[in-house]
């Protein structure tokens, strides 16, 4: 019995040694590198260098240009990031399909910074899969030395007169919802439509203004105009905005009078990372958010941030450029992509398909 009883605690005093020894041992981290799956133009890649400065993780970017890529490839699976930036409609479309993991807030403190527009986004009010990162508009950009007049509207892309005028000078965002979104719009109707008759004329005015495109391009089109190669171009609003940072003179862009939309991308994760790459990841998200990253991040990209405090470090011209942060007026005009649903989601690629295969 003694033996026994001796036997017992020589085992208990090893388990609790060897716990007391691993508890003091330096945790060694597994987490060492994130893979970022986000826009061009989207970060001061400073920013990368200063996070694997302070936490030894190295971030691997990768680019997307559209919603729609980026979800196909959740669907393959195996897509091996850690960390995405779909925008408002996707985050409700993607949640929908249990492409996202759910967000655990204790991780990241610095959410409660989000400006009151961001306390409770439409597509996600209570922050369980997303958490807004930047915002901005699509609107058209131009150079004033290829355009005799300064663009108003949608026309500027779709009428007669505009299309021969810059025949093979006029892109569009390689994005369906926005190029249909802007064709919609163009023809008077909302970027949001569900009417497939008002899908099929978007169709067939994009259909008739493709033999007139220089491009479809969501990335490059701000340094295309700079060079002169196009006169017009639909884009988003800080990537058009730091080429005209650089030729004022020549280059501007304009949100329609028509209106158009107004949008937000944000941090999310996809469903299928857990464990230790969860957490690093919201730590990361956490960091993208911290006041002087943040303030960095708009200074560079030229969109307007969603963190409150962060705006005391942004530059005046950044925050006073009504382009960057369009007045309550301007933003009533504008419309949010909502998540149309699959019948209708079908229909907007099967149109765009159509319409890049042509
Ligand atoms: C930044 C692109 C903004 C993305 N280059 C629009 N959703």
């Amino acid at each position: 019995m003694k033996t026994k009883v001796l036997f017992v605690s020589v085992v208990l005093l090893s388990v609790a040694g060897a716990f007391i020894y691993l508890k003091k041992q330096p945790q060694k981290k597994s987490v060492v590198e994130l893979h970022l799956c986000t826009w061009s133009n989207y970060i001061d890649p400073e920013v990368y260098r200063i996070y694997e400065q302070e936490t030894g993780v190295h971030i691997i970017e990768d680019l997307m240009d559209s919603n729609e890529a980026l979800e196909n490839k959740l669907h393959m699976g195996g897509s091996g990031y850690d960390v995405i930036v779909p925008s408002d409609y996707s985050i409700q479309k993607f949640a929908r399909k249990g492409l996202l993991a759910t967000i655990d807030l204790k991780n990241i403190p610095n959410a409660k910074n989000l400006s009151p527009m961001f306390q409770s986004p439409y597509y996600d009010p209570d922050h369980q899969f997303s958490i807004p990162y930047l915002w901005g508009t699509s609107g058209i950009g131009f150079n004033r030395k290829l355009v005799s007049e300064t663009p108003t509207g949608w026309s500027s892309l779709f009428s007669d007169e505009s299309m021969q005028a810059f025949k093979g000078k006029i892109s569009m965002l390689n994005d369906p919802r926005e190029a249909i979104g802007a064709a919609l719009k163009h023809s008077g109707f909302s970027v949001n439509s569900r009417d497939p008759e008002q899908i099929l004329i978007a169709k067939e005015l994009l259909k008739k203004q493709k033999p007139f495109i220089g491009r479809y391009d969501s990335e490059t089109s701000g340094q295309f105009l700079l060079s002169g190669d196009l006169a017009v171009a639909h884009g988003w609003s800080g990537d058009i905005l730091k080429y005209v940072k650089q030729d004022p003179e020549n280059l501007g862009f304009i949100i329609p009078k028509e209106g158009g939309v107004v949008f937000a991308d944000n941090l999310a994760i996809p469903s299928d990372v857990r464990g230790e790459r969860k957490l690093a990841a919201e730590h990361f998200i956490n960091f993208l958010l911290r006041d002087d990253i943040n303030a960095r991040i708009v200074n560079y990209v030229q969109y307007p941030s969603s963190i409150e405090t962060a705006k005391a470090l942004i530059q005046d011209d950044i925050r006073n450029n009504p382009n960057i942060y369009p007045s309550e007026e301007v933003l009533s005009k504008l419309e949010w992509l909502q998540d149309l649903g699959d019948e209708t989601s079908s229909q907007f690629e099967d149109a765009w398909t159509e319409i890049k295969g042509q």
